[in-house]
């Protein structure tokens, strides 16, 4: 495995990005309102993903600048997905997690000497606490001390958006029974000086430490937010964890160091130390929801107006200069191509475990992680895609996914063409898909009702003749080896290249 660097804050990985070419600082005063989406866009739609942003000058609505900078797009290409994760390949987070999950503890002294530097590994993982005043809380601002729409450079990104909106924050929150504490990436809208929306849906962590604070009838939550930290911690909210399972865990697992953890001001809540920025405060469970939205979403289109609870933010910590970390969401492809792409390869193990017939599962962009899956299998038994696609429906958020698609493992499902042609040629509509319901994302604007709707299944694999299928299946065209060796070895003299 390939020694890489592990970055401790945003300010270190976006240095390493302007040393490597990777950030192009913008030094023109760009207005938050619009203009700066368009070049953020226009940036992520470049080949492989465009560089990083840092925008030097915001333009606040009033016309004044702001004094914090803007970071976009700092995840916006493999390379930095994977500077952020700490690995040259994103590919080494799965082999580490299916080299801990391997259940066989090894036979014979040496064998189990072996496996030392596996157990080593987790014991690097746990957070640690800060010592002395963390960085996130070297100015602090109390109730009534500050007014967030002049304070933070908050985007709006889209003409019909209903405001500015924070696209780039971690969530904390907690049972109010106690138990690890869960982050999320939720959007929030500013809806004024101390007040934003709390966009958890239904399906994710924080909605249901909501719901449980709300039956306990303890009245308000203490919700605290971060604003950056180290690159492998700020992805993890974005990461479809097991409920229970720690974030900051996690982040120290991929960082192969582990997160410098602080407590909030305010709140039994743990931030990450090396924040850019913080926001204290509490989500009041009896309080009137509030219109949150419309807002451009991942989906390319708008999610329109939807009660959220509110987050009333009470107290405001930052390092002395601070950067804002911000993500465009919009059509496909834009940065959450690569966040997303970094959990596909880091959960496939996980998928695996159950389910060891799956070789490969892809979720191209222009399915917007829940419209569309494609798995690869070994077959081994008729109705095995069913089997898998009724596997992954009940598996984590992976049971929002709308059209799962299960080819044989000859197919390379990265690539998108490839999986279809293969699995369009190998159906007969009637017999090979299957209707069935389910929760779906939130963000569907086509099920018949919000976050419940129906999924389709289509068998792509070849048809056995226990499944039925009497006539000869044909065999795909392949060049015999020898050929295919012998044209290679002069194939650079023939002087055949792509045109223009
Ligand atoms: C840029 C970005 C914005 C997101 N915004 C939201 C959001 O507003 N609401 C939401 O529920 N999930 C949102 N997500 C998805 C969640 O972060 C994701 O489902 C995560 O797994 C939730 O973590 P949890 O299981 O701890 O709740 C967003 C993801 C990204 C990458
Ligand atoms: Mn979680």
């Amino acid at each position: 495995m390939a020694e890489t660097r592990v970055f401790d804050n945003l300010r270190e990985f976006i240095d390493h990005l302007d040393a490597t070419g990777e950030l192009v600082r913008v030094r023109r005063p760009v207005a938050l309102d619009l203009e700066m989406a368009e070049i953020a866009d226009r940036t992520m739609k470049l080949p492989g993903g465009g560089p990083a942003l840092l925008f030097e000058q915001p333009v606040l609505p009033d016309g004044s600048r702001s004094p914090i900078p803007v970071a976009i797009n700092v995840f916006g290409s493999w390379r930095r997905m994977s500077a952020a994760l700490g690995v040259e390949r994103l590919e080494e987070h799965g082999e580490r997690i299916a080299e801990l999950l391997k259940p066989d503890v090894p036979k014979g002294l040496w064998a189990k000497v072996q496996m030392l530097p596996r157990l080593a590994e987790l014991t690097r993982v746990p957070p640690r606490r800060y010592r002395g005043t963390p960085p996130c809380q070297e100015v602090v601002y109390r109730e009534g001390e500050f007014d967030l729409t002049s304070l933070l450079p908050v985007l709006r990104t889209w003409p019909q958006d209903g405001g500015p909106f924070i696209t780039m924050p971690l969530v904390m929150t907690r049972d109010p029974e106690g138990g690890p504490q869960n982050v999320g990436m939720y959007r929030m809208q500013v809806f004024g000086p101390d007040t934003t929306g709390m966009h958890w849906q239904r399906h994710k962590g924080g909605a249901a430490h909501f719901r449980a604070w709300k039956e306990s009838g303890k009245g308000r939550m203490p919700v605290v937010v971060a604003l950056g930290g180290d690159p492998a911690t700020m992805y993890t909210p974005t990461a479809p964890l097991p409920p229970g399972i720690s974030e900051f865990l996690f982040g120290g697992f991929l960082r192969r160091k582990p997160v410098q953890v602080a407590t909030a001001l305010t709140a039994d809540l743990d931030v990450p130390a090396e924040a850019e920025i913080i926001l204290e405060g509490y989500v009041d469970t009896d309080e009137p929801y509030a219109v949150e939205g419309p807002f451009g979403d991942h989906t390319g289109f708008y999610t329109l107006e939807d009660p959220y609870p509110v987050f009333h933010v009470t107290t405001v910590t930052m390092r002395r200069n601070p950067i804002y970390p911000a993500t465009l969401v919009g059509r496909p492809p834009v940065e959450d191509v690569y966040l997303g792409g970094a959990t596909e390869r880091v959960f496939l193990p996980l998928a695996r475990l159950t389910m060891p017939e799956i070789v490969d599962y892809h979720m191209p962009p222009e399915g917007v992680f829940h419209n569309l899956v494609f798995v690869s299998i070994r077959k081994e038994y008729p109705g095995h895609a069913f089997k898998v696609m009724n596997g992954l429906w009940g598996m984590g958020l992976m049971s929002l996914a709308k059209v799962i698609v299960v080819v044989d493992d000859c197919v390379d499902v990265q690539n998108v063409q490839e999986a279809w042609w293969y699995a369009l040629g190998n159906i007969d509509p009637e017999r090979d898909t299957r209707f069935t319901m389910g929760p779906v994302d939130d963000l569907d604007h086509a099920s018949r009702s919000p976050s419940f709707g129906s999924k389709m299944g289509i068998d792509g694999t070849r048809k056995w003749p226990e499944e039925g299928f009497t006539r000869r299946w044909p065999d795909l065209i392949e060049m015999d080896a020898e050929v295919k060796a012998k044209v290679a070895s002069y194939w650079d003299e023939l002087g055949i290249r792509p045109l223009g």
